[in-house]
């Protein structure tokens, strides 16, 4: 297969054996650029079990990471939502409001459930509670409003199926206008469950939407990637799915670690028209991929619904 997204030769480039304290994973980042560095809000799981997220900063992304000795954000006893752990958070730069939004899993007692943390430095974080109940992961705000609403994806389990869907809202509190926004696939290699990746990214031909896809095997799901691409001022319109995946569980750090054949993306940062993706590999650590923005669009449009 013509892999459109290659590999960085120095994957993993974090590990739990790089940390500063005990830990056993080290995974699925959420991602932005924030003054002149790339920030990684780790998700690290120590050996109760239990997540909270790391902050970690490199000038290229890719290696020489400034790792802090301590947590950044643990799990707050306040919110009964967090109390079994944070989980796999997604980051955008809210224009409107001018502040970094950080979507996350808290996960509760009574499942889990996306919530919002809301930051202007990364040094001084403001919980916003749950949006959506539980079931419910996945999920990241779109970097601006649409047509004067705020826009949620997100992947709530209903009646056991597993769809990504899409809300709006006029606050970020009240949610409404739900829309399953991309189906399960029957018979496909994403017929189990879908998820979004990284958050919506906007280009010239609409928002690009990177989503892992879950197949159940005969011994354990398997977790691949594939792209979509929304229409920008209407974007529960679907413009185009890939019909195969474009990027699967191959080396031997995406195949075997806690989980097994799993490749995760959770963030992204562009330089020079190439998108590099984060992703969480085998719920242990995390790597690197990248691939031109020209040749992710060309193969969407190709496939065009
Ligand atoms: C999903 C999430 C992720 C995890 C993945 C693979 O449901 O819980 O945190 O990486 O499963 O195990």
């Amino acid at each position: 297969m013509n892999e459109i997204f290659k590999r960085h030769p120095e994957n993993p480039i974090l590990t739990p054996e790089k940390w500063k304290y005990p830990c056993n994973a080290v995974f699925n980042p959420g991602v932005i650029e924030f003054e002149g560095y790339v920030y990684l809000l780790c998700r690290v799981e120590t050996f109760d079990g239990y997540s909270h997220f790391t902050l970690v900063k490199s000038k290229n992304g890719v290696n020489n990471w400034e790792i802090p000795e301590k947590p950044t954000l643990v799990p707050d006893e306040r919110y009964d939502e967090e109390k079994w752990g944070i989980e796999d958070p997604r980051i955008v730069y809210l224009k409107e409001i001018e502040k970094y939004a950080i979507t996350y899993v808290s996960f509760s007692p009574g499942g889990p459930l996306i919530s919002l943390i809301l930051t202007d430095d990364f040094i001084k974080f403001e919980r916003k509670g749950p949006l959506v109940p539980p079931e419910d992961k996945d999920g990241s705000l779109f970097p601006r409003k649409i047509k004067d609403k705020f826009a949620l994806i997100h992947r709530p389990i209903i009646r056991g199926e597993g769809h990504i869907w899409i809300s709006y809202s006029p606050d970020l509190i009240h949610w409404g206008n739900h829309k399953i926004l991309l189906p399960v696939r029957a018979g496909m290699w994403d017929c189990h469950r879908i998820g979004l990746g990284c958050p919506p990214i906007e280009t010239d031909e609409g928002w690009l939407i990177i989503y892992h896809g879950i197949r159940y095997t005969a011994s354990i799901p398997i977790y691949r990637v594939g792209l979509a691409l929304l229409d920008k001022e209407s974007p529960e319109k679907v413009i185009s799915r890939t019909k195969r995946w474009v990027f699967a569980p191959e080396k031997e750090y995406e195949r075997i670690g806690n989980a097994m054949n799993v490749v995760f993306p959770t963030g992204y940062i562009i330089k020079d028209k190439e998108i590099f993706i984060y992703y969480g590999c085998t719920d242990k650590c995390i790597s690197l991929a990248f691939a031109s923005i020209s040749d992710i669009l060309t193969i969407l449009l190709k496939e065009k619904e």
